[in-house]
């Protein structure tokens, strides 16, 4: 019954995050560089996976953007080269890992961000970063199963 609560806890616990190193910072070399300033930065790696997206799962995980301008074209970048997806674990995980890597265009992201430091331009900035504790978890699941979570 113990197990079965901690379960569910670790399952909605906001302490989680959910992120993507993505095909242009993977494709430059700065997958290490990356994932050094996020261990640095006290997150700590609870799954991760070096894989690509197809066309279709690109399309699923950003479904959210569908009508957007931008999502033939983001689909097509997401799913062009390999990506890192991990979930992270850290107090207050998704506001923090939000503040890490710095806003969605890296020409407006705060001096020493992930993005600042990694990214080119608003289309392909280097790292996704869940925006809720709710899309935390739906992100997670989409990657990973319970046994590749630590
Ligand atoms: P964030 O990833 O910072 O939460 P969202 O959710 O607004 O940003 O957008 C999701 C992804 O869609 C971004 N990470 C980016 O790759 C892409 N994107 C957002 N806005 C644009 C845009 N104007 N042009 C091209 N791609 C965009």
């Amino acid at each position: 019954m113990l197990s079965f609560a901690a379960e569910i806890l670790s399952v909605y616990m906001s302490n989680r995050t959910f992120t993507m190193i993505k095909p242009d910072a993977t494709s430059k070399g700065h997958t290490g560089a990356i994932l050094d300033q996020i261990i640095k930065a006290g997150f700590s790696i609870k799954a991760m996976k070096w894989t690509r997206l197809t066309t279709e799962q690109a399309g699923f995980f950003y479904d959210i953007h569908r009508e957007r301008p931008f999502f033939g074209e983001l689909v097509d970048f997401m799913s062009s080269g390999p990506i890192v997806a991990a979930i992270l674990e850290k107090d207050n995980a998704v506001a923090d890992f939000r503040k890490l890597i710095g806003a969605t265009n890296p020409a407006q992201a705060e001096e020493g961000t992930i993005r600042k430091q990694f990214a080119a331009s608003v289309g392909e900035n280097a790292v996704h970063g869940s925006d809720s504790d709710e899309n935390a978890v739906i992100e997670g699941d989409f990657f990973f199963s319970k046994l590749e979570r630590y």
